[in-house]
């Protein structure tokens, strides 16, 4: 008997269309290339500078388990790089004792009215994650805030400009209900509130169930704020940490426009598989083309290396458009 090829066919479509494309160079920074001994450097936040250069400030672990910050800085983003000599942001555990474990995962968001870079980390403290906020006009030198969302948190980023007067930041709180993405408020950069959950993880047997959290700053685009987010997913072998796609309201950032069903990157090549920590792609930063449409997502893998990857805005809204589902439908019953 034939059966009907449609028939084959997953109701969508044939095969997953890739939208994030690695770069051949992969992985672009391991322990290796560093000027002193590290154990590992994965979890880059990423810039580029007013010359073009780019800019990765990586967390590097030692082989105590600690982690630092230091920054890498390219003038092509993919290889060349001049990595400072010297760790450029140490954890400071006698000023700031949420450190006490390190400093972990940077977001930078280049903020016009400051003029100034925001980086937001976690502190690794006693109490657990926390998320600190430091600004820095040059990465050699930074004015630190501290601590400015308490235990269990972490996966934040700033805004890069107010919304309704107020600065808006993107965080990742855990509860005993589950670990969401939250969005809260501020007049000053220190003092928050107005917390408002913005992204709720899936249940059940998806593949963003019970923990979400922002990977890199969200990209501003005439249609909204695009959002790359990682689900874990646990399983009886470990964890698998993927990436997913959301599209959030310009003035209203808590108001989600779209939600893509399926992850659309997720852990393949060698080395995202097998590292300290096998199968994690984490992306923590991206640069934008002069075209306006190429992105450069800085991720690490399996909490290793530094890989890079390439999407077309353009695609990824086209994709959300086919593929995602509206705040209301996700009201109805999704989660
Ligand atoms: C997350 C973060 C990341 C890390 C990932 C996989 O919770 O701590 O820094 O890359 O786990 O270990």
């Amino acid at each position: 008997m034939t059966i009907p090829t449609h028939t084959l066919m997953s109701p969508l479509s044939t095969r997953y269309e890739p939208l994030l494309l690695r770069h051949p160079a992969n992985p672009i920074l391991t322990s290796k290339d560093w000027p002193y001994s590290i154990n590992s450097v994965f979890n880059a936040g990423a810039t580029r500078l007013a010359d073009g250069t780019t800019l990765l400030l990586c967390r590097v672990e030692d082989r105590r388990g600690l982690s630092h910050l230091c920054a890498a800085r390219s003038r092509n983003g993919v290889d060349g790089w001049q990595i400072d000599a010297e760790p450029t942001l140490m954890p400071s555990p006698n000023e700031y004792p949420e450190e006490i474990w390190g400093i972990e995962d940077p977001r930078i968001t280049f903020v016009p009215e400051l003029q100034q870079y925001v980086v937001t980390y976690t502190s690794y403290s006693r109490g657990g994650p926390g998320v600190s906020l430091a600004l820095t006009k040059d990465f050699r030198s930074f004015e630190r805030y501290g601590v400015i969302m308490s235990p269990d948190d972490k996966d934040s980023a700033l805004l890069p400009r107010r919304i309704d007067g107020y600065w808006a930041l993107i965080h990742r709180p855990m509860t005993t209900l589950g670990s969401h993405m939250w969005i809260s408020y501020s007049p000053d950069l220190r003092y928050w509130g107005r917390h408002r959950l913005m992204l709720e993880a899936r249940r059940g047997a998806w593949w963003d169930a019970n923990k979400i959290g922002l990977s890199p700053p969200p990209i501003e685009t005439s249609r909204g704020w695009l959002v790359l987010y990682h689900g874990v997913r646990h399983t009886p072998s470990g964890c698998l940490y993927r990436l997913g796609l959301a599209l959030f309201d310009l003035e209203n950032p808590e108001k989600c426009l779209l939600r893509g069903d399926s992850w659309i990157f997720g852990p393949e090549a060698e080395y995202e598989c097998h590292g300290d920590v096998d199968d994690v792609v984490f992306p923590c930063g991206y640069t934008m083309d002069a075209d306006g449409d190429t992105l450069n997502i800085y991720y690490g893998a399996a909490d290793c290396a530094i890989a890079l990857a390439r999407a077309s805005v353009r695609s990824l809204l086209d994709w959300l458009d086919a593929n995602g589902s509206s705040g209301r439908r996700q009201r109805a019953g999704d989660l």
